[in-house]
């Protein structure tokens, strides 16, 4: 379950945000469309209103000719040939004098009380037939031109604009709506952007469609949904098949150490004095029965980062003790051996105890036990981890710090931490060769070993140069190649019984 949780977040966050933007997507082209229909609204309504001006100007010039017989006919006419106009009237000193209606009729309810503006939304219960109409006025001598637009076209062009969005039609303090009605325009407190005309005094409104909107989502993009689940599906399913492979490794190593495929290996350290063996380090080989021996640097890094290295030095420990212990009699007394051991088993609770098991092994004789502590990691930061060792050294452990001169504590950790040996990396013992200058790098750090007061180990050692350079330099405990591989037991015991036994000690 846990190793499914990930990728079906992971699919999950990619499907939302994809949802997220296909979304904005959408709602960001359906407000640019919103904001273009508006303005060809505002268009058509400026042409309609244009039809007004030119019926006013008429009326005008009949006005000016005293509303005769065919002046009355010529407003008549012009109200039947323009499509969108419903009457038009003349006003004169508060009189109505002349329409386009036969018989000089007014559909206006008392049309001598409306206020002087150009434009105006008059609201039903103002007319004789109870239908709302707009307005158009223009100022003539002595009185005004009145021209009714018919209602019906208005809220055609707001109508048939979009049939998404509410649009409505605002002049003044009033707004026409696609349903018919005329209502206080900020009452119905619309938040949508207005979109003036430039040439009359109204606006057309239009209501922002809703940010999220499920039903656009299905609509519009659909295709795109149907896309992204399939890439948030595939990124899943890889993520869980990559996360399936590594796990799959750990399961691996995890069943290798409780079926006992990590084995020991021992190379030998020793003593340049005298020739004979010094000691061992252990050095852990997978024997995997598939794949042959996959070596610490392909598993080691695995087990320290899922904490499978602790059950593995445990186990290993367990079997150097039951392959070295019937040794002993044919080793020398004092023998070392060392265990290769990583931080995180020395942070762990149980650390101390599965060293004291370790000790407990080997009771009663006359063994050293090294922890090769390595340098790479730093091991000052934690204060918890530096007493642990100390502790350790306290009760007869021998602390060596491996792979001097490589890692990050440097001299700090020397400080902090009870050292008995430090092991010099054997990058620094490679350089050294016939040639000037080859052992300058190695000339310093045994310098600092010896001021320090060190025991030095020096690993690595491949030629007869570097061990005669190294005896020179006074350093005894020698190990590498030129001595002997990592062998595994049969082969070390092959080792032991063709070595004189030869005593040592600290
Ligand atoms: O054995 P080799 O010889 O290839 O070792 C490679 C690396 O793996 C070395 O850095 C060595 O310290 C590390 N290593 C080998 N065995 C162990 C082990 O048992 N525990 C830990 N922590 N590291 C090991
Ligand atoms: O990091 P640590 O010192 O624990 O690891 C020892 C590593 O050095 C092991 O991988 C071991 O096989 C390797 N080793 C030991 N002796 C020699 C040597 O003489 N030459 C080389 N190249 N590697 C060596
Ligand atoms: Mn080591």
């Amino acid at each position: 379950m846990r190793n499914l949780m990930m990728p079906i977040l992971c699919a999950l966050f990619l499907f939302l945000s994809g949802m997220l933007i296909i979304n904005w997507q959408l709602w960001h082209m359906a407000t640019l469309s919103y904001t273009q229909t508006a303005a060809a609204s505002t268009q058509k309504i400026d042409n309609i209103l244009a039809e007004a001006v030119s019926a006013a100007n008429t009326a005008k010039h009949v006005a000016a000719q005293g509303c005769t017989r065919d002046g009355q006919l010529e407003l008549g006419t012009e109200a039947a040939l323009k499509p969108h106009l419903r009457a038009v009237m003349i006003q004169q000193q508060g009189q109505i004098i002349c329409t386009s209606l036969p018989g000089n009729g007014v559909l206006i309810v008392r049309p001598q009380t409306l206020p002087n503006e150009t434009l105006m939304l008059l609201p039903g219960n103002r007319l004789v037939n109870g239908i709302p109409v707009l307005i158009f006025q223009m100022p003539i001598a002595d009185g005004r031109v009145i021209v009714s637009v018919s209602d019906a076209h208005l809220r055609d062009v707001i109508a048939s604009a979009t049939n998404s969005a509410d649009m409505a039609l605002v002049v003044g303090e009033r707004m026409l709506a696609r349903t018919g009605d005329v209502r206080d325009w900020k009452a119905a407190s619309w938040a949508g952007a207005l979109t003036a005309s430039a040439h009359f005094p109204f606006s057309v409104v239009w209501q922002p469609p809703a940010f999220f909107s499920l039903t656009r989502l299905l609509q519009q993009g659909w295709s795109l949904i149907l896309l992204i689940l399939a890439l948030s599906v595939t990124v899943g399913f890889l993520i869980r098949r990559y996360k399936g492979k590594s796990s799959s490794f750990e399961d691996d190593l995890r069943k290798a150490i409780l079926h006992g495929e990590i084995v020991p290996y021992y190379q030998p350290i020793v003593n340049g004095d005298t020739g004979g063996l010094y000691g061992v380090e252990v050095l852990a080989r997978w024997k995997h029965p598939k794949s042959g021996f996959i070596p610490p640097d392909v598993f080691i890094p695995i087990a320290e980062r899922s904490g499978l290295i602790i059950p593995l030095t445990k186990g290993l420990m367990a079997k150097v003790v039951n392959q070295l212990k019937p040794l002993l009699p044919k080793l020398p007394d004092g023998f070392h051996i060392g265990v290769n051991i990583s931080a995180r088993h020395i942070n762990a609770p149980s650390f101390i105890g599965d060293c004291r098991v370790f000790g407990k092994g080997f009771q009663g004789k006359e063994v050293k036990l090294v922890l090769e502590v390595t340098e790479r990691e730093p091991l000052i930061d934690n204060p918890h981890l530096v007493e642990n060792l100390n502790t350790l050294h306290n009760a007869g452990f021998v602390i060596a710090l491996d792979d001097f001169g490589t890692g990050y504590s440097g001299l700090s950790c020397l400080n902090a931490l009870a050292i008995d040996y430090i092991k010099i990396d054997k990058s620094f013992v490679n350089r050294v060769s016939e040639e000037k200058d080859s052992t300058i790098l190695l000339d310093c750090v045994i310098d600092l070993a010896k001021k320090l007061s060190l025991r030095i180990v020096a690993e690595g050692v491949e030629t007869r140069e570097q061990l005669e350079y190294l005896n020179r330099n006074e350093i005894t405990l020698l190990q590498g190649y030129y001595f002997g591989k990592p062998v595994s037991y049969i082969d070390f015991i092959k080792v032991i019984l063709s070595k004189p036994r030869e005593t040592m000690s600290l």
